[in-house]
């Protein structure tokens, strides 16, 4: 983590931040933005909290969520941004402030893949959520022990990267600030119920619609998920309901990688995308790093979980997704 001296430095400097995370924002995202933004409260900061789409449905428990605004605050000025869990600078809209209002930006991520954009970069790629991450900066900003309005929020984004702590990047420090998470109040009922269940019913027909239309390629090693936006319409669903689906791919036994395509509606700021797009989301079962798949066709992630937008329809995203695994699967693993 070279810049965690650099941003404890300008941290303890400044009085005013603004902390963002990246567009369509998730639970690590969100919990380790509210949960940095409790720890500055507690030092006496000043924070704004911004991001440009709403945050998700499901996690609409968490304390002071209410906060975040979807459009950059107008007319003010901040001593540093800190932006959680994003590791391009694609992720950020356009509307992005510019560096004379945000000043210097610090990423704080744990992303293997990153576009090292930022003026300092606090990444530790073995921590399995960027909620670790914030938990290690909280120690060194003196900040112990850890807000209760900050614990729950950092306890969500932990229970959901490691996938209710399941996933490898699951190690004995994980549980060891997990249960100091406890001690500060968490209920993991309350968390785990709001971030793993509590689906609505459309998200379930969805899931039926998907499951129902999953195909295998590679002789039953890769599953196949394509969501055509009439089968979003058929169930009732939106968009951001699909996200996640693809873990079901990966349930099958003998699938290596999960592979989810869905067509995805552009908005009118985002960054490098043309009129056509296609969502793409896979998992692995361990063996395949599919991280190096997404990076491939445009996109990023992690070894076990990563995704990319690809400037095309869903046929074309899905020849061009798996000649890249053909790369992996035409050989022997
Ligand atoms: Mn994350």
């Amino acid at each position: 983590m070279t810049g965690l001296e650099e941003a404890v430095a300008v941290i303890s400097e400044g009085k005013r931040f603004l902390l963002t995370c990246h567009v369509m924002p998730d639970a690590d995202a969100v919990g380790s933005m509210l949960g940095l933004a409790a720890i500055l409260q507690s030092m006496g900061k000043e924070v704004i909290l911004y991001n440009r789409d709403a945050v998700p449905e499901a996690l609409s428990f968490l304390p002071n969520v209410d906060t975040v605004r979807t459009a950059p605050p107008a007319g003010m000025r901040f001593d540093a941004t800190l932006i959680t869990d994003t590791a391009a600078r694609n992720l950020l809209p356009r509307s992005f402030p510019q560096p004379a209002i945000s000043g210097p930006r610090i990423i704080i991520d744990h992303h293997v893949a990153h576009d090292d954009f930022g003026d300092i970069i606090v990444r530790d790629t073995d921590a399995c959520a960027t909620a670790i991450v914030v938990l290690n900066l909280a120690e060194k900003l003196g900040v112990n022990p850890i807000p209760e309005n900050a614990a729950e929020p950092l306890y969500a984004a932990i229970v959901a990267d490691t996938g209710g702590f399941r996933y490898p990047g699951t190690t004995s420090a994980t549980l060891r600030l997990a249960a100091d998470l406890l001690d500060a109040g968490v209920d993991p009922w309350r968390v785990a119920s709001r971030v793993f269940e509590s689906w609505p019913m459309e998200r379930l027909r969805l899931l039926g619609l998907t499951i129902n239309s999953i195909e295998t390629e590679f002789a039953g090693r890769v599953a196949v998920l394509c969501v055509p936006t009439d089968m979003l319409v058929r169930a009732g669903a939106s968009e951001r309901m699909v996200e996640g689906l693809v873990e079901y791919g990966r349930m099958i036994r003998g699938v290596e990688v999960s592979v989810m395509l869905w067509v995805r509606s552009p908005r009118s700021d985002e960054t490098g995308y043309g009129e056509q797009l296609t969502r793409l989301s896979m998992r692995s079962a361990g063996r395949v790093d599919v991280a190096k798949i997404a990076v491939a066709v445009g996109g990023g992630g992690h070894r076990a979980a990563a995704g990319a937008t690809l400037d095309c329809g869903i046929e074309e995203a899905r020849k061009r997704v798996l000649s890249e695994l053909g790369r992996v699967f035409g050989q022997p693993l």
